[in-house]
């Protein structure tokens, strides 16, 4: 255990354009916390050196390792993160807001993640989504069902948990920019999937997300190859 008020060293090891690991990234630059850049390549990853299984024997980033020991699990890390560090806080202050956030980052994980980076991202960026069109339309019609519920939150509120970023904002956010850059493609817009004016045809979201864009931090964990 760390001395009170020790700085704690962190190791953050992660791939540009990985969702996950931009969800860690985006909470550390969120709450100003330091931590040492590993960046890796997904050729590195590939290769499953035995250094690297150690810290993830699942062999993906994100790793934080915070002295010798390491986590991995995107938003196990957050949460580790948010113990560590409390004051610019991603889990609530009380405890009704600590489980309306924790419902919204399941809500995300269970019903709409899965939809958008298995269904649609992943086919579009490794080459077999043109193997069937029809399928990927009825994806993209299933993407806009499944984001249904972040659409009316925000409807009601800035946030999907609220009046404040938390941690289900952060979780949430890499997978719909990603989708939304996959969408993009001239692939996408000839198979019409119609997820390219997605954030026309759900407002909300659209709103959220141009207020997120300029979340503290959101500059510095953008994927910097997504730049190139
Ligand atoms: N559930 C994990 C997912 C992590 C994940 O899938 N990472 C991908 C990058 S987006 C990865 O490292 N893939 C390399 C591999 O599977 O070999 C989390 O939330 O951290």
């Amino acid at each position: 255990m760390s001395a009170v008020g020790a700085p704690i060293d962190h190791e953050l090891f992660w791939v540009s354009g990985s969702p996950y690991a931009w969800r860690v990234q985006l909470a550390l630059e969120y709450k100003d916390v330091p931590y040492a850049s590993r960046r890796m390549d997904t050729a590195q990853l590939a290769e499953r050196v035995p250094a690297f299984l150690q810290l993830n024997p699942r062999g993906k980033v994100p790793v934080l390792k915070t002295g010798s020991a390491a986590l991995y699990e995107s938003v196990a890390i957050i949460a580790f993160l948010d113990r560590a560090h409390p004051t610019v806080p991603l889990f609530g202050q009380t405890m009704q807001e600590h489980g309306r956030i924790w419902q919204r980052v399941g809500e995300f994980e269970n019903y709409t993640r899965d939809l958008l980076d298995v269904e649609i991202v992943r086919p579009l960026l490794r080459g077999y989504a043109k193997d069937d069109p029809g399928a990927m339309r009825a994806s993209a019609a299933r993407a806009y069902d499944a984001l249904g519920w972040m659409e009316q939150a925000l409807s009601i509120a800035p946030y999907l948990a609220g009046d404040d970023i938390t941690a289900a904002d952060i979780v949430a956010l890499p997978n719909i920019q990603m989708l939304l850059r996959v969408a993009a493609r001239p692939e996408a817009i000839e198979m019409a999937l119609g997820l390219e004016d997605l954030r026309v045809r759900l407002p909300a979201l659209g709103a959220w997300l141009s207020r997120m864009e300029k979340m503290r931090g959101y500059d510095a964990a953008y994927p910097p190859h997504w730049r190139s």
